[in-house]
């Protein structure tokens, strides 16, 4: 029932947007009535995510746009939005499913409310490297989910990075097991998440992307997780003063279209979307890296404590979500998870 009004919601909205002419760039046909964005003639791919203009996953859109708008000489024009202007991600993953726009990259944490296979990249410490993740994600099991996302009218046409992602707090620092206790931690709108913070002994709230900064500005939330890039572009050592390399998730993004829109085009176009994406991403990650790499020194500049988290105490964060895996291989698929634990196993042997 919710999902339903959710959806009515969703649809109300886009309704309203096109009927008073919302956006200016509206995909008004030829006789002024709205069409979807691959009918007729110029074709239109409306592209949102929630992070800002300053961040890789930004400039990435941006490379996907160029690769586009060159090799179709314009016959497809690409807009682009960021800092949640179209919504957060599940609101903009509803979007795609609609045809109200046909572009955006979020997380695989939320992707997991459309297709719960993709659950099994939120596995608490399931890479142990930027290396055995590439791999994994270019193995048959992590593509072949990208196919399931098509019975749910999305098309996944690559894996881009968001990467390990780290806790902050403004309460205390963070450097043992114990250090969770109790503190109220937002976490993207996924069970998974939700119950690994929960054995870690936290209080964890779920939350879309484009309510944190209001909610640790307020209190209503000690801290988050996120990857050092997003962490200090959107400026949250401004309301959060402790930092811990926990590096408890690794996660991807992937680059979603509406499968209406996808459909839409022709064969060589969409060749040249799904070669955009992966270009794009290749681009994306390269640049992701580099910031995750320099901005943990930057946090500290600005202010912020930094812990660092021991082997030790590392080690009695995995044993401590260990049941979260099992509570949860069911829902995601026990031949999903038992797939990626083997694409793991054979990288990491590698
Ligand atoms: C941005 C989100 C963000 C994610 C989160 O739209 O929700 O914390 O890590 O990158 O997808």
């Amino acid at each position: 029932m919710k999902k339903l009004m959710s959806l009515l919601a969703v649809s109300l909205l886009a309704v309203l947007l096109v009927a008073c002419g919302g956006d200016d760039n509206a995909n008004e046909g030829q006789n002024g009535e709205n069409e979807s964005a691959s009918e007729g003639g110029e074709k239109i791919i409306r592209a949102g995510i929630g992070l800002n203009q300053n961040h890789p996953q930004y400039k990435g859109l941006l490379k996907f746009k160029e690769i586009v708008e060159e090799e179709t000489d314009g016959e497809i024009t690409v807009e682009t939005y960021h800092s949640g202007q179209l919504g957060d991600d599940r609101t903009m993953t509803e979007a795609l499913q609609l045809g109200t726009q046909e572009v955006t990259v979020p997380s695989t944490a939320p992707i997991a409310n459309f297709v719960p296979e993709f659950s099994v990249f939120d596995i608490p410490f399931l890479f142990p490297s930027e290396e055995v993740a590439d791999e994994v994600l270019a193995g048959d099991v992590a593509q072949d989910l990208l196919k399931k996302l098509e019975e749910k009218d999305l098309v996944g046409l690559a894996y881009w990075e968001n990467g390990f992602r780290d806790l902050t707090n403004s309460e205390r620092p963070v450097e043992t097991i114990e250090d969770f206790d109790g503190l109220k931690i937002r976490t993207m709108e996924n069970d998974l998440h939700l119950a690994a913070f929960e054995e870690l002994g936290a209080n964890p709230t779920p939350m879309a992307f484009t309510e944190l900064f209001t909610a640790m500005q307020q209190g209503t939330v000690d801290g988050q997780e996120n990857p050092y890039a997003t962490i200090y572009l959107e400026n949250y050592f401004e309301v959060q003063d402790y930092v811990s390399d926990t590096h408890h998730v690794y996660s991807p993004f992937v680059f979603l279209m509406s499968k209406e829109f996808y459909d839409g085009l022709s064969e060589e176009e969409q060749q040249i979307v799904r070669d955009a994406a992966k270009e794009a991403g290749e681009h994306q990650i390269k640049l992701n890296r580099e910031a995750n790499a320099e901005y943990l020194e930057k946090l500290v500049d600005e202010g912020m404590e930094f812990s660092e988290i021991s082997d030790e105490e590392r080690q009695k964060m995995v044993d401590a979500v260990q049941p979260v895996i099992e509570d949860f291989k069911d829902d995601i698929g026990a031949e999903t998870v038992d797939g990626i634990m083997e694409a793991v196993e054979q990288a990491q042997g590698e």
